[in-house]
């Protein structure tokens, strides 16, 4: 189609959507918003490409697969061509709840007996948190120096929904490192709205809400430097060996160059070679003296050789505030999640504060522990009988690490019996019902895909000492997946950008 036909269909259908419309019969229970668009294939050929040229102006980018590590070639970050439909009532719900998360978050980090027993038999047969428990007693022996706490994580959900119910908020999981895409999702919104305006949707792009988390972070990574109290230092992004997802990582950089702080990129490596502690425990590295490390890597067991579990160990003895530090991201671990769905343990952790215990507990969807006991041994059999009810969850983050369906019965078959199964946890499977879009992902192609949302609210706090200075939220991230994909976000190349239309 030409330009000059690409506008007269545009135009046309502006007119008379009905007259375009497609003949594709399939109906699903999600609002028919954009159906006059998502079924005019000529209309979605003519608009796909100015939503890819609008996210590449809107800086929605990631770099290459073939070249993660120059930004010479780069490539759009996967979207969603339309808004997805999200209800109101569950967006302030999960808004409201965060500052509740944020609390509970840094209760649970400053807990040790309740992190050493949650994670006790954890510890024995997960090598990797076995290994970051193994540098939280080292800290806690040599006496934590670090007097700022800085937390940036982000609270994911989906929407529950059994056919003709009405749909509930219902937590996947809280992360409390590396909370990625605050920066990327900061521009998805202009795209969408672009893309509505092209489509004379005119009303519908003006009601999208501003979002950008990106400035919420950078201020919670401003205030603990501020806190550090010295302003010749500078904040450190530890970043991986392979940075596809810088561009999303310079949004948070460049809100912090604009407030006169300084930023430096480095990896454990650099770390392992150059860093060192001075005075008072102070880290330096190339001449510089770091007040705040903020992770941007170090989640996966793939991060760490001997030397990367030297650097880790050596960043979390320093004064530096590190975000998360190492009680914050043993926090964020699957295992902490079931523990806190447990009668009882909310109000232990969050005592006199009945409304937000409430408030969190309403986001829970049904969380099980593996522990070698009768109750253990009961939803093993559960979980096997009737494997398409659950998740079952390793203590890993990054994405595609959960099994489902037959694989999960295989592996719980395989160590129902053995210790192992405490690496575990088992969660219900949280069931949204699908909505159609079209998902924009370089080299695929443009096809109509029943797909499912997931929301993500930021938190931000700042503590020093026993002071709480910030809590709040920071904004959202609204990610879409094709329902074929059982697991797996952006990064993991599953879930694309999507930016949340309010209803
Ligand atoms: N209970 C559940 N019900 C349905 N889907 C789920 C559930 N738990 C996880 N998922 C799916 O699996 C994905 C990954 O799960 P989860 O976030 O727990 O793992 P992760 O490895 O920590 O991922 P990430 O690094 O993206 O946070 C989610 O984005 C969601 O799509
Ligand atoms: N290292 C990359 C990726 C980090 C990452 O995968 N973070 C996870 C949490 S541990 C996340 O937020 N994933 C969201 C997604 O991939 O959709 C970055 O810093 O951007
Ligand atoms: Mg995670």
């Amino acid at each position: 189609m030409t330009l000059v036909e690409g506008v007269w269909y545009f135009l046309e259908s502006i007119k008379n959507p009905e007259s375009l419309l497609g003949t594709a019969s399939l109906s699903f229970a999600m609002t028919a918003l954009w159906d006059d668009i998502l079924h005019n294939d000529q209309l979605i050929q003519y608009v796909a490409p100015i939503a890819v040229d609008a996210a590449l102006l809107e800086g929605v980018l990631m770099r290459t697969k073939d070249d993660p590590n120059a930004s010479d070639v780069v490539n759009y970050a996967p979207f969603t061509l339309l808004p997805s439909v999200v209800s109101s009532s569950l967006l302030e719900q999960a808004y409201s709840v965060q500052q509740d998360f944020n609390l509970l978050v840094d209760e649970v980090s400053q807990n040790t007996a309740f992190l050493e027993s949650t994670l006790a038999s954890t510890i024995k047969v997960d090598d990797f948190t076995a290994q970051l428990f193994k540098i939280y007693r080292q800290v806690l022996k040599e006496g934590v120096t670090q007097t700022v706490v800085l937390g940036i994580n982000r609270s994911d959900y989906m929407f529950d929904q059994e056919t003709n119910s009405t749909p509930a908020l219902k937590q996947v999981e809280i992360n409390t490192i590396a909370a990625s895409f605050g920066g990327l999702t900061s521009r998805t919104t202009a795209v969408h709205r672009h893309v509505l305006n092209v489509l004379g949707k005119f009303t519908e792009a003006s009601k999208l809400l501003t979002n950008n988390p990106s400035k919420g972070i950078a201020m919670g990574i401003a205030k603990a430097w501020e806190l550090y109290g010295s302003d010749r230092a500078v904040v450190m992004f530890l970043v991986e060996e392979t940075q596809r997802n810088i561009f999303d990582q310079r949004c948070v950089e460049n809100e912090l160059w604009k407030r006169n702080i300084r930023v430096i990129r480095r990896r454990f490596k650099d770390v392992f070679e150059k860093a060192s502690l001075g005075n008072d425990k102070r880290l330096h590295i190339d001449g510089e003296e770091v007040a705040v490390v903020y992770y941007r890597e170090g989640y996966v067991p793939k991060s760490y050789n001997k030397q990367n579990w030297e650097a880790r160990l050596l960043l979390e003895r320093s004064r530096a505030v590190k975000c998360p530090d190492i009680a914050t991201q043993l926090a964020g671990t699957k295992k902490v999640q079931q523990e806190l769905s447990q009668p009882g343990t909310l109000e232990k952790l969050l005592p006199n504060k009945p409304e937000a215990v409430a408030r969190i507990r309403a986001t829970f969807t049904g969380l099980y522990s593996l522990e070698m006991d009768e109750e253990g041994d009961k939803m093993v059999a559960m979980a096997i009988a009737d494997p398409e009810r659950f998740v079952l969850k390793p203590q890993r983050e990054g994405g595609g690490n959960n099994l489902y369906g037959g694989e999960l019965k295989q592996v719980l078959e395989k160590i129902k019996d053995s210790p192992e199964r405490t690496s575990y946890i088992l969660m219900d499977k949280i069931r949204p019902l699908p909505a159609l879009n079209y998902l924009l992902r370089a080299h695929s192609p443009l096809k109509i895909s029943e797909c499912v949302s997931e929301l993500g609210i930021f938190g931000v706090y700042v503590r020093q000492g026993k002071d709480l200075i910030m809590n709040k939220h920071a904004g959202h991230l609204l990610r879409t997946k094709a329902v074929e994909h059982a697991d797996g976000g952006v990064a993991a190349g599953v879930a694309v950008l999507d930016t949340p239309y309010v209803i």
